[in-house]
């Protein structure tokens, strides 16, 4: 085999620059002023509060500086993800010295003027994180939330063959359970399609205060661990910088021609076994070259490197500033820099040129790549729907050939997966298996179904892969979609908040494109989880959602198979959100045709006026949201016009649930005069919600009519029990909303009296009925919307 291995001198220029990355990212952490050290330092060039990272930061240099060699010498398609991304001040110093930060902010010039304000906007107020965040050229990974670097990078390299992402993994974040799963993704990529993933396992020994797990176990055990998931791990330990960089460089040359022969045997000789990848494991002192004691104890090399080794002020010890010097001093800033602050021209050369610089690859600015999907005509895929009412076989089953034939039109340009926890059959959208499969590379056995080395679903049990790996695919320019049960999306909670994050910050920053966005589908919903009972009843997702920015995020609850359609249909569309569908998977009754569906899709909210009778002038307003909310409110309205057929009855459906904001908060908001005509000034509303009842309170507090809004949803009531029981213990059942509407309507009088007191007699029916049944009676099962007590539409 050809040997590559560095030369000393093409070593030692390494080392000048990982040791100019080094004075970068320490002047980003102390310095106000003099960023040359053209004099002596003193406390007036400090800034006053020291935030920061130092610990994991001369190590991601180090891997840095190696990367970029190796991208050199071998043309490599590479980007960086820092699983530690606290270490910030690495990867802006990085990019900085290839150019890339000068670009994208000339204010941050390659000169003296151009280094002082990029050490004194770090961490600095209108400045930049300390974390690797979007402002970070080369980024699509906020490191502030530990865990989930190795999933953003599978997500990166599927149906990303060029690309290889080299993850550096922290000995901390290791021990987190996405990271810890994620070593599992290696069964999953396929090298003939995908590109690959280099792990770099950043040994560094202790957390904020602590020790890691994996440092303090034997090299031998963390060789068995890793070769148990697979991989294959290589291991550059010490700290002597001339063995280290000569260490790293051989390895990094084995590794990356061990990655290209798996590819060359997949891609070239259709080879189809699951190799086992190579990683390195860098084990190396945290805070490397920086202070070795302070205030008399041991720094570099221990826990107490973390963030920042001296502390200096008026109260701190005054030797600080001189040991600050020193540190600063011994990487030598004059052989680096030239007096007007540029990187010396044989130092920079050493960087990749163009795109081939981690910090300007596209990959990292995913929108650059995005190509709109190719969708077929959601209308095609309609339920007809003559009258209303008419059952249905589950609304996400519909939705399954609309999805299968997104699948099939995307074939080729290999940019849609559907992701989730092992759930894309029991959420009711088995047709996408006519076209395609799990992709899978580990074993088969011959009753094992839909597994194939290459398929477009994504499945494992872990709700934190699915969505890693559905965000890296997204942050990376292609389009997906997550299914999962409703109760336990809250698994992700975290993740999602730091994805919403990414996305708010990198809306404002002119330089970012935007990506696709975040879908969720939520299927297996609160209300049907017949013989899973409490565990899986927890509609709070949605009330996590709507705390992000009103920018980013929306919600919808399609009541039909074709509204869900025309909604799954405009969240592959659209751009830079994060949509949560909550759909259901059982049959249901469906109300609008396709038209109408899309129609009241595009409103968001609407009367439906065939099931209202108000004339402009309701007693009451009978409100939902959630297709079984719909149809307990539609049942509920056809109690009171059997019974009480004077009543002035208005329905309205929410698809849209921030519709119910007010515009000043949400861009879908209603105007207050559009909320009030819907809603009126003064009549009792009693809405049937999906989720939680206070989030309705919460989206409409500050209504004109909210103090008439009188909401039912979920209440923590819940077992095994049947699907009417459901609504029943929450009291959002078809009898507890007329009851409601007597409660509010004293008009209803002695009459309003008699009919509470038979639906109470009903609700005890109904359950002697199914304690001894096992199932809801059959007037509820086969409750039908009565098309000739339609009422005509009357505004
Ligand atoms: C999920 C999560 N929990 C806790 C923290 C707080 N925290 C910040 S840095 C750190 C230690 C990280 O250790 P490691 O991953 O080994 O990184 P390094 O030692 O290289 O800094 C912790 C616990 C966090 N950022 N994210």
């Amino acid at each position: 085999m050809q040997d590559n291995t560095p030369s000393s001198e093409l070593l030692q220029k390494m080392d000048a620059y990982w040791r100019a990355a080094n004075y970068l990212s320490v002047g980003q952490i102390y310095l106000y002023d003099n960023p040359l050290l053209k004099e002596p330092l003193q406390l007036a060039h400090v800034k006053r509060m020291l935030l920061g990272h130092w610990g994991t930061t001369p190590g991601q240099n180090f891997i840095y500086v190696h990367l970029n060699r190796i991208i050199k010498q071998f043309d490599l398609n590479m980007i960086y993800m820092s699983g530690p991304g606290h270490g910030g001040p690495a990867l802006v110093a990085n990019t900085y010295l290839e150019g890339t930060y000068s670009e994208v902010y000339p204010h941050i010039s390659r000169d003296e003027l151009g280094l002082q304000r990029l050490f004194r906007q770090f961490s600095f107020p209108g400045g930049i994180p300390s974390h690797v965040s979007p402002e970070c050229p080369g980024s699509i990974h906020e490191g502030g939330e530990l865990g989930y670097s190795m999933s953003h990078a599978f997500g990166a390299v599927f149906d990303n063959p060029q690309l290889l992402v080299a993850c550096v993994i922290g000995d901390g974040e290791a021990e987190t359970g996405p990271l810890a799963t994620a070593w599992h993704s290696n069964k999953f990529l396929n090298a003939a399609h995908d590109g690959a993933v280099l792990p770099i396992l950043h040994l560094n020994g202790y957390k904020i205060s602590n020790p890691t797990l994996l440092a303090r176990i034997s090299r031998q055990e963390l060789t068995q661990l890793l070769q148990g998931y697979g991989w294959t791990p290589y291991f550059v330990e010490g700290h002597e910088p001339e063995a280290m960089h000569r260490a790293m460089a051989s390895t990094l040359d084995t590794v990356v021609r061990q990655i290209q022969q798996f590819q060359h045997a997949a891609r070239a000789q259709g080879d189809t076994g699951r190799p086992r990848w190579p990683m390195i494991v860098l084990s190396s002192p945290k805070g490397w070259t920086g202070p070795k004691m302070v205030d008399g104890r041991p720094n570099e090399g221990t826990f107490r490197a973390h963030q920042v080794p001296l502390s200096i002020g008026a109260s701190s010890p005054p030797e600080h500033l001189a040991q600050l010097e020193n540190w600063m001093r011994s990487y030598r800033p004059q052989e680096l820099f030239d007096a007007q602050g540029r990187l010396r021209p044989e130092l920079a050369e050493l960087a990749p040129t163009g795109e081939r610089r981690m910090g300007a690859n596209p990959n990292a600015n995913g929108g650059l790549l995005l190509r709109d999907l190719k969708l077929p005509d959601f209308r095609d895929y309609a339920v007809p729907v003559p009258t209303p009412g008419i059952a249905g076989i589950g609304d996400t089953h519909v939705l399954g050939g609309f999805l299968r034939d997104v699948i099939a039109q995307n074939t080729e340009q290999r940019n849609f997966r559907l992701f989730g926890p092992d759930e894309t059959l029991s959420n009711g959208l088995e047709a996408v298996f006519e076209v395609t499969a799990r992709q899978w590379q580990a074993q088969t056995q011959p009753n094992d179904e839909f597994l194939a080395h290459s398929g477009r679903v994504m499945e494992v049990l872990s709700e934190h892969q699915c969505e890693g790996w559905l965000e890296g695919y997204l942050l990376t320019g292609r389009h997906g979609l997550f299914n999962c049960y409703e109760a336990f999306i809250h698994i992700i909670d975290s993740m999602f908040n730091q994805h919403a994050k990414w996305l708010k910050v990198s809306a404002e920053l002119p330089w970012r494109r935007k990506i696709a966005s975040l879908n969720y589908l939520l299927a297996s919903h609160v209300w049907r989880q017949d013989h899973n009972g409490f565990t899986h009843q927890d509609p709070g997702f949605i009330d996590h959602v709507v705390n992000k920015k009103a920018s980013i995020v929306r919600v919808y609850l399609p009541p039909d198979a074709n509204c869900l359609l025309s909604v799954i249909d405009h969240c592959l569309r659209s751009r830079h959100y994060v949509n949560v569908v909550v759909a259901g998977k059982h049959p249901a009754p469906q109300w609008l045709p396709m038209q109408a569906a899309a129609d009241h899709c595009a409103q968001g909210i609407g009367v439906w006026h065939w099931a209202s009778n108000d004339d402009g002038e309701p007693d009451v307003v009978m409100a939902c949201a959630g297709d079984v909310p719909t149809l307990e409110t539609l049942a509920a309205v056809s109690i009171l016009r059997q019974n009480m057929p004077a009543l002035k009855i208005r329905f309205i459906n929410v698809v849209d649930l921030m519709r119910l904001q007010p515009a000043s908060e949400h861009p879908h908001g209603l105007s207050d005069e559009d909320f009030d005509r819907l809603f009126t000034t003064s009549k009792p509303v009693i809405f049937a919600f999906h989720g939680y009842p206070w989030l309705i309170h919460r989206l409409t507090y500050r209504r004109n009519n909210h103090h008439n809004l009188h909401v039912r949803g979920y209440k923590e009531e819940g077992t095994i029990t049947t699907a009417f029981d459901m609504t029943v213990l929450n009291d959002l059942d078809r009898f507890h909303l007329v009851m409601d509407v007597m409660d509010r309507l004293p008009q209803t009088g002695v009459a309003g009296l008699e009919l509470k007191g038979r639906l109470e007699r009903k609700l005890i029916e109904h359950k002697q009925y199914i304690d001894q049944y096992g199932e809801d009676m059959p007037e509820i099962r086969n409750w039908k919307w009565d098309a000739s007590q339609w009422w005509t539409r009357s505004t």
